[in-house]
């Protein structure tokens, strides 16, 4: 009898849980590790703390616990959650290592529904969720899609003007020694690749963001692999190139890329997301100059079309998106004092509600915010010509403790004499020293997690 009950139990139990797959993306560096690591470390914590007030099914306290889970897709590496924490709680604590692929840790959330047809079937029910991390570089191939290799090279080309035709030099000179109609040479097809991928790494140390194809300064997993050994060059499209050559070589490198590798990814990951956070750290083209960020406004725009679906759009005719939330958030907030974090926000909306306006998201909410997924600084005073003024308390990256004013942060797009009026600088901290049984530092977090999960947690 007994063991009837339980397996009606597990029934139950079962048909009320849910699952919902949380996609984590942004440039390199914009924060998706620190910003896993605190979002799954917060939740481990609810059933003792209570740090996360804006998040509601917390703040009510109906959150029974968190507990992690084996993943399901065995076919993704695991996010690597103990070795940030061990960084962060290391005797200096220090950010966690840079990351290069995807990757994917699930997380149990047990808590008490309020929803009716939940409470008739039991006090608790679970949410399962898979949280997922990728280089939002990769979501830069989505053109590829629609372009054949010849029109790839003429847009790539058309792109080389000022600072990047400067870096592209060492590159384009090596191109000008190919034979494109000689038979296929692939050690120069290599060193003209690796070439080719020292501009794109260029680019990106220039502080300049767009780079296509993502995929070659973030390899992951394809390091080294012929797919990812091609680069644009100028011939002449009517003209069928002859079998064998270094240009059939280019061109079949460049559909087996479209299809293995950007077909790939949104078939395998993103036809499977739910729901999609993009992480922008605004604060770093900010320190770089104006061009910088009107590179980074373009990769975001960019980056925007992978959510635009239509109708007829690229990724409609591949599978059916599911995302109906997208949550976009300035990262390290902590960066500025709290004043400025307004006008954060405002200019992380300047740069994605145009975009957003005037196409065609159906069906997709959208929001924007500003939060620090781990706390570097304490805001504080320091007086200045006599008056007090917001300042930051942080301990920098060679342990020099600190007090500063970074600058204000521009409510709009600025304009190129900002950079030479005003500038902005904010100085990298180490995250703050935190006990292991408390949760970590945060700012909004928690509304953040409202915004992707709450309805979820009903
Ligand atoms: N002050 C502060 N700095 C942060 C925060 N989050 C990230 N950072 C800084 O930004 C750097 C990059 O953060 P990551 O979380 O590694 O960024 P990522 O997007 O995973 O970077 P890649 O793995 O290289 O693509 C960190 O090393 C920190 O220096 C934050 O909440 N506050
Ligand atoms: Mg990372």
């Amino acid at each position: 009898m007994n063991r009837i009950k339980q397996e009606v139990n597990d029934f139950i139990h079962r048909s009320m849980d849910s699952h919902v797959r949380i996609a984590v993306t942004g440039l390199s560096r914009a924060g998706k590790t620190a910003f896993i690591t605190s979002l799954v470390n917060q939740l481990l914590h609810t059933s003792t703390h209570s740090q996360l007030p804006l998040l509601a099914a917390a703040r009510d306290k109906r959150i029974i616990g968190a507990k992690r889970e084996p993943q399901t897709n065995m076919m993704v590496p695991r996010f690597a959650y103990d070795e940030a924490m061990a960084q962060l709680h290391g005797e200096t604590p220090a950010w966690p290592q840079p990351t290069r692929d995807v990757s994917e840790i699930r997380l149990a959330v047990k808590y008490k529904p309020t929803k009716k047809t939940k409470k008739l079937l039991g006090s608790h029910s679970t949410l399962h969720l898979d949280i997922i991390d990728y280089p939002g570089e990769w979501l830069l191939d989505l053109p590829l899609l629609d372009m054949d290799f010849s029109q790839w090279c003429e847009s790539q080309f058309s792109a080389l003007k000022g600072q990047r035709a400067e870096l592209a030099k060492a590159w384009l000179e090596q191109l000008d020694t190919l034979d494109l109609s000689a038979e296929a040479d692939e050690k120069q097809l290599q060193t003209l690749s690796e070439t080719y991928t020292e501009y794109l790494h260029a680019c990106k140390d220039a502080g300049l963001h767009w780079v296509q194809p993502g995929r070659f300064v973030l390899p992951g997993e394809l390091a080294g692999a012929p797919v990812l050994q091609f680069f644009p060059c100028r011939f002449d499209s009517e003209k069928k190139p002859q079998s064998n050559s270094n240009l059939a070589l280019l061109k079949a490198r460049y559909q087996e890329y479209q299809q293995k590798v950007v077909k790939a990814f949104y078939k395998h990951h993103f036809s499977t997301f739910d729901r999609q956070i993009v992480l922008v750290d605004c604060l770093q083209p900010l320190n770089a100059g104006h061009d910088s960020f009107h590179d980074m406004r373009a990769a975001l725009e960019q980056i925007m079309h992978s959510f635009r679906y239509g109708r007829s759009g690229i990724l409609s005719r591949l599978f059916s998106p599911k995302i109906d939330k997208i949550l976009f958030a300035a990262t390290k907030a902590d960066h500025v004092t709290p004043d400025q974090h307004t006008n954060l926000v405002s200019l992380l909306q300047q740069m994605v509600h145009p975009a957003w306006q005037t196409a065609s998201f159906e069906h997709i909410d959208m929001s924007c915010m500003s939060m620090a997924s781990i706390q570097a600084t304490k805001p504080g005073y320091i007086a200045h010509d006599g008056q007090s003024q917001p300042a930051l308390q942080g301990t920098t990256l060679d342990e020099q403790a600190m007090t500063v004013f970074p600058g204000e942060v521009p409510k709009k797009l600025p304009q190129a004499v900002y950079w030479q009026q005003n500038g902005f600088e904010f100085t990298a901290f180490r995250p703050l020293q935190s006990e292991r049984d408390d949760p970590l530092p945060h700012i909004r977090i928690d509304k953040a997690l409202e915004y992707l999960i709450g309805d979820k947690l009903k």
